[in-house]
């Protein structure tokens, strides 16, 4: 049996290449090498691309995976000719027809923000005919702008937070219009973040008309669109989102800050906040969470795996939708395996479906006739 050959791609031109790094170091570590090797492909804060040798086994270090120089600062089209080495056929031989055989099975991508988790790194695969691990092209590039994310949300009618959003030439063109606009509808604190949140960059929190304007004008450098939404008072709550067209979800957790620690007995601690693991919830809210879960998930037309963060307004109890995300945080001290290992799946059977669905995912699409 010829083992299945993964591609692991993480690093990236971006403010997470460390957590990427870190999260491929631990993703090699759980693999089972009996069953999968793995291409690591590199890509240095420069954006350099740099495919790595053929791993059997788990890497030992960090600097194992940082390999190639950062001397050249390429960027991502780099990876063009990369992948059609990687899609090259060999001959069999035998017989009259060319046995077509993969150079990889799948792709691993663990990239943050732009190029990463936006789609269009999702499109090269496509492009390339490879399966891949993760959201498709469209549930990526939905999950990746606020706004849209919102817009699906509330074409399913999910609670939302009451938020507005703008590019940067209406702002431009007539500033107090949307000024009164927030004022009105969302009044303060309202939090200002630029739409396609890759990561925290850009965000703040305004407490009055002059820190308003002063967000945007932040987070407008990050991104052509902005959205605000209402402060709500809450709890943080997430779910877990496994499958492709028949997703799962897992228990409720909630993140507590340091602040509140004391409250509970925390067994995971992650920096400054803390995971309740599952979330101190009555089961009838649990069972409401998981379900908007999946419909969110079915909404962006999700596939593979997504966390879906909720609020839970401690004033009247009442359910928010926050966001969906993705390609959440995927060591195994993050929220994601942690609520999955809770629900009965362990990181490297996590790891084994993910790789699973990819593989089924393609084979669907295979299927399909196009053009005529
Ligand atoms: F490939 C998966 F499974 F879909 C996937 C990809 C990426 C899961 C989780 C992530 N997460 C990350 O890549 C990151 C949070 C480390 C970005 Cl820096």
């Amino acid at each position: 049996d010829r083992k299945i050959r993964v591609g692991l791609i993480y690093g990236g031109k971006s403010g997470e290449h460390e957590v990427s790094l870190q999260t491929a170091l631990a993703v090699t570590k759980a693999f089972d090498f009996t069953k999968y090797e793995i291409v690591p492909f590199y890509i240095t804060p420069q954006g350099e691309w740099n495919k790595g040798e053929l791993l059997q086994g788990p890497a030992q270090n960090q600097q194992q995976l940082a390999f190639g120089g950062s001397e050249g600062g390429s960027d991502h089209t780099a990876l063009m000719p990369l992948l059609y080495s990687m899609t090259q056929v060999k001959k069999s031989g035998d017989g009259d027809r060319d046995q077509l055989e993969p150079a990889i099975d799948v792709m691993f991508p663990l990239l943050h923000g732009t190029y990463g988790e936006d789609g269009t790194i999702q499109g090269l695969f496509e492009m390339a005919n490879i399966p891949y691990v993760g959201a498709g092209v469209l549930a990526s590039a939905v999950g990746m702008d606020k706004i849209m994310m919102k817009k699906v949300f509330a074409q399913e009618n999910l609670p939302q937070c009451i938020y507005r959003y703008f590019n940067k030439v209406q702002w431009e063109k007539d500033p107090n219009f949307f000024i009164m606009e927030v004022e009105i509808s969302l009044g303060y604190p309202c939090f200002i973040k630029p739409a396609n949140l890759g990561s925290s960059v850009g965000i703040s929190k305004a407490n009055n008309r002059e820190e308003l304007i002063q967000g945007i004008e932040t987070a407008l450098q990050y991104d052509r669109k902005v959205i605000i939404e209402e402060y709500i008072h809450a709890r943080e709550v997430e779910v877990a989102v496994l499958g492709n067209d028949e997703p799962e979800a897992s228990v409720p957790g909630e993140i507590v800050s340091s602040s509140d620690f004391y409250d509970y007995q925390a067994k995971y601690i992650d920096g400054n906040s803390a995971m309740i693991i599952p979330a101190e919830l009555e089961q009838e809210q649990a069972d409401d969470l998981r379900k908007m879960a999946i419909q969110a998930f079915r909404a962006i037309d999700g596939s593979g795996l997504s966390r879906v963060d909720f609020f839970i307004r401690k004033e009247d109890g009442k359910v928010f939708i926050n966001e969906i995300n993705t390609m959440p945080g995927f060591t195994p001290f993050s929220m994601y395996p942690l609520l999955w290992k809770e629900t009965g799946l362990s990181y490297q059977e996590l790891l084994d479906r993910l790789i699973q669905l990819a593989v089924e995912r393609y084979n669907v699409k295979q299927q399909l006739k196009f053009g005529m």
